[in-house]
């Protein structure tokens, strides 16, 4: 395969690209543009970028708003407690068509990789089963890493920490929890210490939804981040969410980016859900709720953006488009300085796969063939247009193409603008 007539991200030049046995084999400089040919993909001058990776997703939960009570307060908790009426109506059948609907979404819009959440708080572990053996069906197709998610709380559930490490022995990627959502605040840090050890005692990854809450005194943020500097392996942990960072006081703030920053973890926001969810109990002025995204950002510290839900007991929108999510993110944390133009779109890309340590990943010579056609020539041109997902190959094979929309403009502004 070969692509001609490419922009690359951060390069004003063309670039031709080949592909030989499902890997980058060359990629080159163009002196000018190339005329299309039969054995050639021409990208027209639209950017060539790594594909896009949605971190953090509950699909087992995805497709369900509704069923069978709408959330009216749009508070997180009431979200937790229909999503709880809808776990017992759960089944293979069911996850799979809503999973694969959902899966099948992403994919039109150019993500090749998902983490997804799977409810450890049911006794059957449907979810969990069900996601795991998806996993292993698709893992040609996508990658798909499942993360154990004790929804109503590791060590308030009955069972719930029996139920984890079954959740683990059956094949989970990550371990998960949700300190803020223990009945207590010597639960929530016990429960931060177990995740810690289960992930070494199985050699797993750790995604925490971490202070997602409006309390400014939810600080299992600093406990996650301490254990995961004491055991050396921030570079596996992330924590998710973590809304109360962004009403945090400012000088615990400050103090708090020092032990971030050392420890080495990853985060991920969800700027459309947690403006969504959080500033629920605040009449005026009402917080926005969305972690210090852009503070992360200039800290150095990796950070990345998931949509966390698709019309599900949460969130009843969204649409698998995480340049939209990413839109939301620069508006709501005011992210559109020139520099963070250029930077933007590693929120959805190269950040994301850091965070779910992905091999292989990014468009360079002997990597896997994965990437995405965007509409546009450069960053700011996609960021702007919010156009399209053209093209998505992996390992060198179309899994999706569209064909651009066309406009026709009446003849007045057609003239004026020629
Ligand atoms: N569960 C949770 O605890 N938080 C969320 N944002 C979602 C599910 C979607
Ligand atoms: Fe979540």
């Amino acid at each position: 395969m070969q692509i001609i007539n490419a922009r690359l991200r951060q390069r004003p030049e063309l670039f031709s690209i080949y592909i030989d046995k499902g890997r980058f084999s060359k990629i080159e400089v163009q002196e000018s543009t190339q005329v299309a040919s039969d054995n050639a993909i021409d990208a027209g001058g639209n950017l060539i970028c790594a594909p896009f990776v949605e971190p953090h997703i509950h699909l087992d939960a995805a497709l369900t708003a509704g069923e069978p009570e709408w959330n009216q307060s749009g508070t997180l908790f009431e979200g937790i407690e229909r999503w709880r009426q809808r776990k017992p109506m759960l089944n293979e059948e069911d996850i799979r068509r809503r999973v694969l609907s959902t899966i099948e979404l992403l994919v039109q819009n150019g993500v090749q990789a998902i983490r997804t959440h799977a409810d450890t708080t049911d006794p059957t572990l449907i979810g969990v089963r069900t996601l795991c053996a998806l996993r292993d069906e698709l893992k040609d197709k996508i990658d798909l890493q499942v993360v154990a998610f004790p929804q109503d709380g590791m060590l308030s559930y009955p069972n719930g920490l029996k139920l984890m490490e079954e959740a683990l022995e059956i094949g989970a990627d990550v371990v998960g929890g949700i300190p803020h959502f223990e009945y207590t605040r010597e639960l929530g840090e016990k429960s931060v210490k177990l995740i810690i050890e289960l992930a070494q005692k199985y050699d797993r990854l750790v995604d925490v939804h971490c202070d997602e809450i409006d309390d400014p005194n939810s600080r299992f943020l600093e406990f996650l981040a301490h254990e995961a500097l004491l055991h050396d392996m921030g570079s596996k942990v992330t924590a998710s969410h973590t809304t109360a960072m962004h009403s945090y006081d400012n000088a615990y703030c400050s103090k708090l980016f020092r032990l971030l920053k050392n420890s080495g973890i990853n985060f991920i926001s969800c700027p459309t859900e947690s403006i969504h969810l959080q500033g629920r109990f605040d009449t005026y002025p009402k917080r926005r709720g969305v972690t210090r995204v852009k503070e992360l950002r200039e800290a150095n510290i990796n950070v990345c953006l998931g949509q966390d839900s698709i019309f599900d007991p949460w969130y009843s929108l969204g649409n698998g488009k995480l340049l939209r999510t990413l839109d939301y993110a620069m508006h709501i944390c005011q992210m559109m300085g020139y520099q963070d133009y250029a930077r933007a779109l590693d929120m959805i890309t190269d950040n994301s796969a850091r965070t779910m340590c992905l091999k292989n990943y990014g468009i360079q010579e002997g990597n896997a063939a994965n990437f995405i056609l965007l509409e546009g020539q450069d960053d700011y041109s996609v960021l702007r247009k919010q156009g399209e997902v053209l093209l998505s190959v992996r390992r060198g094979e179309i899994i999706m193409q569209r064909q651009p929309s066309q406009v026709i403009t009446p003849p007045w502004i057609t003239q004026a603008t020629k």
